[in-house]
């Protein structure tokens, strides 16, 4: 049995966030959990570094792209090692195998008749690098925003090739009809059979105004569109035109887990290249929430990204993988709490599992010597314990194999409460004083035999607990389906260590405004970056409106060492004549700009409040040039 699983492949714009840290983490969870279920898993992750967005990022960087995606998938893979995400792969699309592999797919979509050379008029919003027509932009006064990021989007005219994606429509009509669990969530289906009932249009897949991307081969002043480039990674990965026998062992995926905002791109576009390839389309894809701040999609160019790390090396991955999966109904959006998470930790983590294993293995240490007791003949609540404990496994699985993650915990959790329910009304504590050892030895057996089930089942999610957990029990097979299908797995005479608690509470007082902090922290720079910034007092020698002009004044300012041209658009709020003889703040060393012809070489300071505009000036008198630091 084999199952394959992906994320989508990242951005190398700027650095994973706790956003691309969820999507990884689900899918380790998932990768995991089949693992468990006896599968040979493949799972793959990767990053995504061609097309215009990182070609920006790596010029504002002040590095040649192909460095730059050096440098920031590092980051990536480092990251997930931290999380201890099990991915099998991490695909590139700067890699050789990849590259060669996109050629070979868009080559075969044309010798297969289903692209066309023709000219793109239209929008591109280059932060989603996605296409988008004159019906689906945003019109914000003069501004033409992209409807997915609402960011201002710029207009392209250029000859591209096109595929025939509209070709696809009926036999993607007919797909979904045929296979209803194809995309999920259902509501997210519902808007993907809402655009393909409203037909679709055919897609530039190439373009010819930059060159960070993969080339066409038959056309080389072409390059491949970063989306064709980047979905074909599901397939380069697993050997797809460089090794049949491995693309064929695992392909078609199992899954595909994505966020929402680019399912269009996974449950129409890649499914209908795969058809023009004649490739079988994967099992499913899964368009998961977001994780929101503030109700707010958290994203790097939002400005209010989340380093995983920060709250990682707080709490401890697996706190966070657990509250990650419980807390954000696993499909929709959820607001990323770290009060919410410390809840978690303290009630279900600390109380509810940590302590009962705690308070189990301390009576075993105390009555039996360390050494596991041999249950006897069990009474009626030890057969309502076992049979709540089959019954629990059932569900769990059934959801767990249906991604029903957030409620699998819950009924975990609904059996650890009756668990905790059992060890009270058993009063383990009373058959210990009125020396009743045998039944104190089944009570004990029990409870810690749950207890093992439970850090079978939640290994996927809290790998190194579970981990401590076997440990504690001797128990030392590798976890797998078998050991949750029988009871009484743990051997009477094992060794049970007595151990610190599995989770320490956290006091929730002060916690409110942590997640603001991290983001401004994220916002902050150093005083060395700080520095850079030349600010000087110069003193205005000249000034005058420039002619045509209803906000411009052009200004000349002694800097000590030298006079300067500076052009600000400030006639709106002060006449030349008030300016002459201020002594104002300067950028010094911005670099020069040309304003209607007239060169400026600086940039005055000003604050604004709605429409007052005030120039920063000093309290005082200083020397022209007087740096300010
Ligand atoms: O879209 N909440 O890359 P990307 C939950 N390169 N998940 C989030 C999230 C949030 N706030 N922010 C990001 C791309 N994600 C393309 C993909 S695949 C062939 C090409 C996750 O770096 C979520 O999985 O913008 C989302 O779909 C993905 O990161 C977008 O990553």
């Amino acid at each position: 049995m084999k199952f394959y699983i992906t994320t989508p492949i990242y951005y190398v714009n700027s650095e994973p966030h706790i956003g691309s840290a969820y999507t990884t983490i689900i899918a380790d969870i998932i990768a995991r959990y089949k693992r468990l279920m006896g599968y040979e898993v493949f799972f793959l992750t990767g990053t995504d570094e061609h097309g215009q967005k990182v070609y920006q990022a790596a010029q504002q960087a002040g590095k040649e792209p192909k460095e730059f995606c050096d440098e920031l998938a590092e980051k990536f893979k480092s990251l997930w090692k931290e999380l201890e995400i099990t991915n099998d792969h991490f695909v590139r699309t700067t890699d050789d195998y990849h590259v060669r592999t996109v050629q070979i797919f868009v080559e075969k979509m044309i010798e297969n008749g289903d692209v066309y050379k023709g000219v793109y008029k239209g929008w591109y919003c280059i932060p989603c690098e996605t296409y988008w027509n004159e019906d689906e932009v945003i019109r914000d006064g003069s501004s033409v925003l992209c409807p997915e990021c609402k960011r201002p989007v710029k207009w392209l005219e250029e000859e591209n090739y096109f595929f025939r994606l509209s070709k696809y429509r009926d036999a993607l009509l007919k797909h979904y009809e045929e296979h209803p669990d194809f995309v999920e969530p259902d509501f997210r289906k519902n808007e993907m059979l809402k655009i393909l009932e409203g037909g679709l249009k055919d897609l530039s897949i190439t373009r010819t105004t930059f060159k960070w991307g993969v080339p066409l081969p038959r056309d080389p002043s072409h390059v491949i569109y970063v989306w064709v480039d980047a979905l074909i990674n599901y397939v380069s990965a697993i050997g797809y035109g460089w090794d049949e026998e491995t693309f064929k062992k695992w392909w078609p995926a199992n899954v595909h887990l994505i966020g929402k905002e680019i399912n269009r791109f996974h449950s129409i576009v890649w499914p209908a290249m795969l058809m023009s390839v004649g490739l079988p389309l994967p099992e499913k894809v899964f368009a998961h929430g977001w994780l929101t701040v503030n109700g707010q999609k958290i994203s790097k160019s939002l400005g209010n990204a989340i380093d995983p790390r920060y709250f990682v090396n707080k709490y401890g991955n697996d706190v966070v993988r657990y509250y990650l999966v419980r807390e954000i109904s696993f499909g929709k959006d959820g607001d990323f709490s770290e009060e919410k998470l410390v809840g978690r930790l303290n009630s279900d983590l600390a109380n509810d599992y940590g302590n009962l294993l705690h308070r189990a293995t301390a009576m075993v240490q105390k009555y039996f010597n360390g050494s596991l007791p041999r249950p006897s003949e069990g009474e009626g609540i030890d057969n309502w314990l076992k049979e709540r404990y089959f019954q629990t496994k059932d569900e769990y699985l059934k959801l767990m194999d249906s991604y029903k993650l957030t409620e699998a915990l819950e009924k975990l959790w609904l059996f650890i409460a009756d668990v905790n329910k059992y060890f009270n009304d058993t009063q383990p504590w009373v058959l210990a004083k009125e020396n009743k050892m045998d039944r104190l030895g089944t009570v004990l057996y029990n409870t810690l035999e749950t207890i093992l089930k439970v850090a079978i089942m939640t290994s996927p999610v809290m790998p190194d607990t579970s981990e401590k957990v076997f440990g504690r029990l001797s128990f030392d097979a590798k976890p797998s389906l078998e050991h949750l299908e029988e009871w009484g797995v743990l051997k009477p005479g094992s060794a049970v260590k007595h151990g610190e608690p599995l989770f320490q509470k956290v006091e929730v007082q002060n916690l409110k405004k942590v997640v603001e902090t991290v983001i401004v922290e994220e916002n902050t720079i150093t005083i060395d970056e700080f520095s850079k910034v030349d600010l000087r007092v110069a003193k205005v020698v000249e000034a005058e409106r420039i002619p045509n002009s209803r906000k411009l004044i052009r200004l000349v300012v002694d800097l000590g060492s030298e006079k300067r041209q500076i052009v600000a658009g400030i006639a709106e709020h002060y006449t030349p004549e008030e300016l002459v003889g201020k002594n104002i703040i300067v950028v010094a060393n911005l670099k020069p700009a040309k304003l209607m012809g007239y060169e400026s070489r600086g940039m005055l300071l000003a604050a604004k409040h709605g429409e007052t505009l005030r120039l920063l000036t000093v309290d005082g008198d200083i020397a022209p040039g007087a740096k300010i630091s």
